[in-house]
């Protein structure tokens, strides 16, 4: 009595064990996003009426002079056809941005940040957060 019941506890733990490792290996493994502030080459965001914005147009930023409150999500808006980024203080936050395209930044910080393109050196403009 007591053997048998030792014999199959024996044959039934390894195939648990096996099963719990598959199961925990299966999920998971997808989280690569990096920066939560940009949404790089999506055309679907809009604007809200009243937001910061910065248009890219002409090959300029405008208004290439614009201050908010630090934690304020600022847009930036491609109105042309030529291929823009937002790179802000040096770091390209935006991808590639297309006619259309809309990306959204947060001024996390109380300071004045550098906004270029990274096509156009005469494209310029800065955020100040308050
Ligand atoms: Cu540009």
């Amino acid at each position: 009595m007591k053997n048998g019941f030792w014999r199959a506890g024996v044959l039934v733990f390894p195939v648990v064990l096996i099963v719990g490792v598959a199961a925990a290996c299966g999920g998971g493994g997808d989280d690569a996003s990096g920066d939560a502030t940009a949404s790089p080459g999506s055309g679907k965001v809009e604007v809200p009426a009243g937001a910061p914005e910065i248009d890219q147009d002409n090959l300029a930023f405008k208004p290439d002079k614009l201050t908010v409150k630090a934690g304020d999500k600022v847009y930036f808006k491609n109105s042309e056809t030529a291929l823009h980024t937002v790179t802000i203080d040096g770091k390209n936050i935006s991808g590639n941005m297309k006619k259309g395209d809309v990306v959204v930044w947060t001024a996390g910080t109380a300071k004045t940040y550098k906004v270029t393109c990274d096509y156009h050196p005469q494209m310029n403009a800065t955020i100040t957060a308050q």
